[in-house]
């Protein structure tokens, strides 16, 4: 199997750490949706990062549905078992992707459009959104700890993980760590892991 996309992006981030926890092996393809455009469009003509070609050839793209298909291969499941911590599994997540998504507008309105097509309400919006991620991630962090282990990691922490240095990365001035510590001091020991270090943003 192929995952094709740059690891600067959180959803290719987030899913070639997760198949590297669910022990699914691939080969990535470091592709740009944008400086290879017409690389990436003749793998998958959509070109969404991440995108997997499966062995049989078969194209998947989103990182959720992709970490699916690798958890029906493996066989394992990042999400618990248990329907109170699934529960709050999924909660984590949707906050983690909602963040990485707010991140990337914000960067796309600053890397793509041209400054005098940029539009400030639309820009005060997406942070508002982004603010109201991250602060519902750290209040959530503060009241449980998340695991920060490879065998007990759950998919909300390998999200949160991958969403806080992604905003670190792209989006410093939105966000601070003074402001969310319990998140600054999560993602810090995620990084350290042996999955983190070996899928590096950068
Ligand atoms: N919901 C998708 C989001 C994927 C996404 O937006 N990826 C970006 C790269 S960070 C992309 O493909 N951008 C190119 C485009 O949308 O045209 C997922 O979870 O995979």
């Amino acid at each position: 199997m192929q995952l094709v996309g740059m690891l600067d992006s959180p959803f290719v981030r987030r899913t070639a750490i997760s198949l590297r926890l669910l022990g699914v092996p691939f080969e990535h393809r470091s592709l740009s949706v944008f400086s290879t455009f017409e690389q990436f469009r003749a793998i998958n003509p959509v070109v969404k990062a991440p995108t997997l070609v499966c062995d049989d050839g078969h194209v998947l793209m989103d990182s959720t549905l992709i970490i699916d298909y690798a958890e029906a291969l493996s066989g394992r499941s990042l999400m618990p078992a248990d329907r109170t911590e699934r529960l709050r599994a999924l909660r984590l997540t949707g906050l983690a992707l909602a963040a990485c998504e707010k991140t990337v507008q914000i960067a796309y309105e600053h890397n793509l459009r041209p400054a005098d097509k940029r539009h400030p309400p639309w820009l005060d919006r997406v942070r508002g959104q982004l603010a109201s991620a991250c602060s519902a991630l750290e209040q959530e962090v503060v009241a449980a700890p998340l695991a920060a282990d490879e065998k007990t990691m759950t998919q909300a922490g390998v999200s949160t993980a991958v969403a806080w240095a992604f905003t670190q990365l792209m989006a410093p001035d939105a966000i601070s760590p003074a402001d969310h510590p319990a998140l600054a001091a999560y993602s810090a020991k995620a990084e350290r892991l042996p999955v983190f270090v070996g899928a590096p943003m950068v």
